[in-house]
């Protein structure tokens, strides 16, 4: 058992930038000798992929839309999967959206659509994947999902709000996909990371005071970056996690265990 991932075969979802966990989990992954295939939602996020693939060393990936609220989407890009590579090894599923109104103020701000909204691309998106690659036999050899939560699922966080209750269904989702999933060789958990400066933390007025405190309140006194994020990714991606499943690893400095 090690952690080479050499002739494996992973999709990144959800990388819009340099700065995005995703792509803090694609270097890793690359490092690794893993294979990769990205996916993008919105057709103006392609560019900046094709951009940042281009940077790889070995530079062979697969780019496709995969707009998540779409099951014809999910079905067309990972059908395209399967005719390219035949067998993936494992998803890491790093998408989730909310309406800005409603991540700050009152959470009796929420809507019936946001609501909705949020948990379709941040939640149900991954049973909807999972589902997909089942019934297409993308994982034949086994395989491990990974996806990205954050502490505001399990406790209230000023101003998460409606992406905190997705979370919670995100983590929820991950049990019983784990459950349903084991058989078939395959593994499903979330990574809680810390509060990383990414485009989903754009216009989040007091970012830098949630950093500072993770800054001075944490165990290890220090913020969390994307690549601690892509090494545990790796970890949890190789056979060296093959007993761990349906479970949340926080990958935060250890900020979740401050009262
Ligand atoms: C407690 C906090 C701060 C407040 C909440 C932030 C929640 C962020 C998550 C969502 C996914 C961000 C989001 O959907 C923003 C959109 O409304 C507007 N942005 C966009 O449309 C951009 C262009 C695209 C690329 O974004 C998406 N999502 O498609 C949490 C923070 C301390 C930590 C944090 C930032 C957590 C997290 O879940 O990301």
């Amino acid at each position: 058992m090690n952690l080479s991932l050499q002739g494996k075969t992973f999709v990144v979802m959800g990388v819009a930038n340099k700065r995005s966990i995703a792509w803090g989990i694609a270097r890793s992954l690359h490092a690794a000798g893993a294979r990769l295939i990205f996916t993008y939602g919105r057709e103006r996020t392609e560019k900046s992929v094709k951009q940042l693939v281009e940077t790889l060393e070995t530079n062979n990936s697969i780019i496709l839309q995969c707009d998540v609220t779409s099951d014809e989407q999910i079905h067309t890009c990972f059908s395209k999967i399967k005719e390219e590579v035949g067998t993936i090894h494992g998803i890491a599923h790093c998408v989730a959206f909310a309406n800005k109104e409603e991540l700050s103020g009152e959470y009796l701000n929420v809507t019936r659509e946001g609501f909705l909204l949020a948990q379709n691309i941040s939640a149900y998106s991954l049973s909807a994947i999972a589902k997909e690659v089942k019934n297409l036999e993308l994982m034949a050899e086994g395989g491990s999902f990974i996806t990205l939560s954050y502490l505001g699922g399990e406790r209230v966080m000023t101003n998460y709000n409606v992406m905190g209750v997705a979370k919670a269904s995100l983590e929820a989702s991950v049990k019983y996909l784990a459950s349903n999933l084991g058989q078939y060789g395959i593994r499903v958990n979330s990574i809680s990371a810390g509060p990383i400066r990414t485009l989903s933390a754009k216009g989040v007025s007091d970012f830098n005071t949630i950093l500072k405190e993770v800054e001075e309140k944490s165990p290890l006194r220090r913020c969390t970056t994307p690549e601690e994020v892509g090494d545990t990714a790796v970890f949890l991606f190789s056979d060296m996690s093959r007993g761990i499943t349906g479970e949340n690893i926080h990958v935060d400095s250890g900020y979740h265990v401050i009262g």
